[in-house]
């Protein structure tokens, strides 16, 4: 029986995973995908020990419960909104859903910080800029590194926007062994040449989607409609950040347009980074967390409620 690592396809996820290898070298196959892609556990056979990191529980009941009474030992990192955890003596849960926390930090913390560079790219990854600031003072990084440390978290996390592995520019799987062989952040961006490629191409959409109208659909709430393209699906949770660090005090969507439907991407404002995923999950394919969360298919009659909502929950 092999073991199993799966993992969300995106910084937090990946450096998650890779912070845990790195201490615990092993052969394991590697379930991941894009970063909407969370309902990963069903791809995986009866193992003798699977790890989880950054997928939230709630998507997985049903495949968790089959691995676990099948006998499998589960052990699982996250952050997300999580439902009812199973008591079972085969799952070990290290679940914390607070808004200054992502997976990367809890495996930081259970490893007592012995790959905390990662967790710190996790972290400006999942645009948790404050938790991100402190744990770099406590490594002593000067201000150039942090900023370089900022830079790859954003674009690993903008990596795994796509609706299927085809949009993406690097597959995480094969980004992940490259860290794993790079070993720290420097020298990954030192030695090898995704870092730019991935860049280049984010900064390409970023420009495409900084020529789209904002509008005010309320008081607190931006919201901008992208058009039907691989950029617009790849830019989508990046521009997102973008646009509520210019505006931390209002909150964001941003819809793109998708056939049939709308991936939506909602973030609270930084200032007051609650109940995102509230109203992501007054639909049938919301979910995420209290400052970032999304829905995956939003039928277009749909995108007035979910206004009408953030209105509600933020003015
Ligand atoms: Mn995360």
């Amino acid at each position: 029986m092999m073991d199993f690592d799966v993992f969300n396809g995106d910084a937090d996820g990946i450096c998650g995973i890779l912070q845990l290898r790195l201490q615990n070298p092993r052969k394991s196959t590697l379930i991941t995908g894009v970063k909407r892609d969370i309902q990963l556990l069903e791809q995986v056979d009866t193992a003798r020990n699977i790890t989880v990191v950054d997928i939230a529980m709630s998507a997985n009941t049903i495949p968790l419960q089959r691995l676990l009474e099948a006998g499998s030992r589960v052990e699982w990192f996250d952050h997300h909104f999580a439902g009812n955890i199973p008591e079972h003596s085969n799952l070990t849960p290290h679940i914390d859903t607070s808004p200054e926390v992502c997976s990367s930090v809890i495996i930081d913390k259970a490893l007592g910080g012995t790959f905390r560079h990662w967790a710190v790219v996790a972290a400006f990854g999942d645009n948790l800029i404050a938790t991100a600031k402190t744990l770099a003072k406590s490594l002593g990084l000067t201000t150039s590194t942090q900023d370089s440390y900022q830079e790859l978290g954003q674009c690993i996390n903008y990596n795994a926007y796509g609706n299927t592995l085809n949009d993406l520019t690097v597959k995480p799987v094969d980004l992940l062994s490259e860290l794993e062989a790079a070993k720290t952040p420097l020298q990954f961006l030192q030695e090898f040449d995704t870092f730019p490629k991935i860049k280049h191409q984010m900064e390409d959409d970023l420009t495409r989607a900084k020529s789209l109208t904002i509008e005010n659909t309320s008081k607190r709430v931006r919201t901008v409609l992208l058009p039907d393209a691989a950029w617009s699906r790849r830019v989508l949770g990046t521009y997102a950040n973008t646009l509520s660090q210019s505006h931390p005090d209002h909150a964001h969507v941003l819809l793109s347009k998708t056939a049939g439907s709308y991936v939506a991407s909602l973030r609270a404002p930084i200032s007051e980074p609650f109940g995102a995923h509230e109203v992501a999950r007054l639909f049938t394919t919301g979910g995420g967390r209290e400052a970032s969360a999304g829905v995956n298919a939003l039928a277009e009659d749909d995108i007035s409620k979910l206004l009408l909502e953030m209105e509600k929950h933020y003015g």
